[in-house]
């Protein structure tokens, strides 16, 4: 279905057209994207609030800046919605997020308007920064380099390390803070703090509402704008002795508080900012959610992706779960935690910015002492789990599959070297859907299996989940222990299983029989169930082993399934290269095993967004490629 725009925005098709417009038309303008954006998302689902909460940004940068030349740099990209509408992507904006249809998030390769791919936060200073570098080195003067970053996303490492830098660049660089107090839960952290005081402060108001005055003037002085900064800022600098400015110290103008809904306001302020050299940050206060009325005045994190809804109620339509009553495996973890948690006083919580995706939630409401949520800093999530473990408590840090690519270093570094016993749980592993590449979690099988001292485990099921969380919680002096499961439904109606221990390195044999077995990691497990109940209808046997963890691998079960079977498929949602299928067929080589492998998992390329089951399609281990496989393997000759 095709979402009709408004008269204005049905004439846009590039920010020239935004440029057309006489100034005043601008308020319209804005309206228009906005219902655009309400009008899509009801329909098709994807993130909202942040996208209603820029409009008023979008059109104001798109009007003043000569984009695609000058050079817009979005952090995460999930409120870029209507920078894809103005750039030429309207009449394609009901494909957002589909299977084939435009991506989620800024990305290079589909518009020149995204000047770099994003999805992971705290990207974009250090992006624009380089670019702005690039401009320098290569002696081009007239180019704008802007980066437009939530208070959420400036709570990431990576972005001090840019501001740092961006300080002493001497680069035409504009750091836009789009400052809603919200990450997708509530913003934490003495930051945030910070934000709050210097938006309310009185002294800092007054100081910086004379500033304005004098910058007011900018726009008629034109080019000798720098020497009315430097007034300003002699002005501010003297007076901000006593209130110090956290990005003034680090060598950056700043500009604001300005209310970033005032479309004509945010205009003068950037037309007057292009003007002015050097690196500068213009602090934009905004609603999430601006100008729907459930989303501004409801609950933010609800309204953050809220999936499709109708627009005139604003009620959220509820999803038909693919097994009724099974839980997400992120309420499982959740509640489980809490049930473990009461048992065990040793256990800590740890999120990094995810309460509600992670559903660490739930023990930060029953528990709120022992959760806590440390802002979008993975790095410091993991080596602060380090911490509180050299202490001898027992922390469960949950850190998606994607994002604790992020924390690597803090992984081998602070916890496998030092050889401490944290658990790191983590949620959407393998395909993410919809979010697409920047967000499947395609990696951890491979990215942990090669290191000393960590275990990696995934589970089948929702009671396997639990079993595995109970035996993480046990006292153990050494090994990280990492669990990994993926977006959505388990499989389990009744899944409140009593816990039990499951040993370390143990597999379940769920089918013996036939000529090929297929051994699987973790959830798509239950697709292998599947093929097993298709070909037993058409009479043919197979064997069916869930390995459960990739390390310590089950030996005496590995021994058992290559001394029967010639014939193997392993299947993981996970990359094929270095991953579960791959620690099979070393252990098929260290122990001289033969036997043809056949490896199904996410292949050597990039695969975009899509349904999970899409995607699984895509790379032939759904049920029936795996079928498909199997069906191959048994009536080709074997060569061994
Ligand atoms: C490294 C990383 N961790 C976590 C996330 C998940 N995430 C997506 S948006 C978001 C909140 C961003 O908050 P903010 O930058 O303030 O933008 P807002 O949504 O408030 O506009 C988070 C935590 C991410 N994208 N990247």
């Amino acid at each position: 279905m095709l979402i009709t725009p408004g008269k204005l925005l049905s004439e846009i098709n590039s920010p020239d057209d935004v440029k057309k417009l006489d100034q005043t038309q601008l308020v319209q303008l804005c309206e228009e994207l906005r219902q655009f954006i309400i009008d899509n998302v009801s329909v098709y689902g994807g993130h909202f609030g942040a996208s209603l909460g820029v409009v008023e940004l979008t059109v104001a940068l798109h009007y003043v800046f000569n984009t695609p030349y000058d050079q817009l740099v979005w952090d995460v990209g999930h409120q870029a919605y209507g920078h894809k509408v103005l750039t030429g992507r309207r009449d394609n904006f009901h494909t957002n997020r589909l299977y084939g249809g435009l991506s989620g998030f800024p990305k290079r390769k589909e518009s020149e308007f995204d000047t770099f791919g994003v999805g992971h936060s705290s990207t974009s200073i250090s992006a624009a920064l380089g670019m702005a570098m690039a401009s320098r080195y290569l002696k081009i003067e007239d180019k704008q380099h802007i980066a437009v970053i939530g208070d959420g996303a400036l709570t990431g490492g990576m972005a001090f390390e840019g501001l740092n830098h961006a300080g002493v660049s001497d680069t035409n660089i504009l750091i836009i803070l789009n400052d809603n107090c919200m990450a997708i839960d509530p913003n934490v952290g003495a930051l945030k703090d910070y934000l709050t005081d210097i938006t309310t402060s009185k002294t800092y108001n007054k100081l910086k509402d004379e500033a304005w005055n004098l910058l007011g003037k900018l726009s008629v002085f034109g080019k000798s704008a720098q020497e009315i900064v430097s007034k300003v800022e002699s002005g501010i600098k003297a007076a901000l002795l006593s209130q110090s400015n956290l990005f003034e110290s680090l060598n950056l103008r700043y500009f604001g508080p300005v209310d970033g809904h005032d479309v004509n306001h945010l205009v003068t302020v950037l037309s007057d900012l292009r003007n002015i050299k050097g690196p500068k940050i213009l602090h934009c206060v905004t609603v999430k959610g601006k100008g729907y009325g459930p989303s501004e005045k409801g609950n933010a994190t609800t309204w953050h992706a809220p999936g499709t809804f109708d627009k005139i109620t604003g009620e959220i339509h509820k999803k038909i779960p693919n097994t009724p009553q099974a839980p997400k495996y992120q309420d499982v973890f959740g509640h489980t935690l809490v049930e473990l948690a009461k048992a065990n006083d040793k256990i800590i919580g740890i999120t990094p910015a995810m309460p509600s995706g992670s559903s660490m939630n739930i023990m930060m409401k029953e528990m709120p002492e022992r959760a806590i949520d440390v802002g979008i800093a993975e790095q410091h999530a993991v080596t602060f789990s380090a911490g509180l473990s050299t202490q001898g408590l027992i922390p469960f840090c949950n850190i998606y599959s994607t994002f604790m690519q992020r924390a690597y270093d803090q992984v081998i570094h602070d916890v496998c070297i030092q050889n401490l016993p944290i658990n790191f749980c983590l949620d959407r592993a393998g395909f993410a859907g919809a979010d697409g590449p920047t967000h499947h979690g395609a990696y951890d099988i491979a990215y942990f299996r090669c290191l000393p001292n960590m275990i990696v485990s995934a589970p089948m099921n929702e009671s396997e989940l639990r079993n595995l969380m109970y035996t993480a919680q046990l006292p153990r002096t050494e090994q990280a222990f990492s669990i990994r499961y993926p977006r959505g439904q388990g499989v389990l109606a009744n899944w409140r299983t009593p816990m039990e221990e499951i040993k370390i390195g143990s597999g379940r044999k769920l089918k013996g029989g036939g000529e090929l077995a297929i051994l699987t990691l973790g959830h798509v497990g239950n697709y292998a169930v599947e093929v097993c109940q298709r070909l037993a209808k058409q009479g043919i046997e197979i064997g069916h082993y869930d390995m459960r963890f990739v390390k310590p691998l089950d030996a005496e079960m590995l021994h058992e399934i290559f001394s029967e079977y010639k014939k193997i498929i392993t299947v993981e949602d996970g990359c094929v290269q270095g991953g579960f299928g791959s620690a099979i067929v070393e252990f098929m080589a260290d122990n001289n095993y033969q036997a043809e492998v056949k490896r199904l998992g996410i292949p050597d390329r990039i695969v975009e967004h899509g349904e999970q089951s899409e995607l699984h399609k895509e790379c032939g281990f759904d049920a029936e490629g795996i079928e498909k496989a199997a069906v191959e393997m048994l009536e080709s000759v074997s060569r061994i």
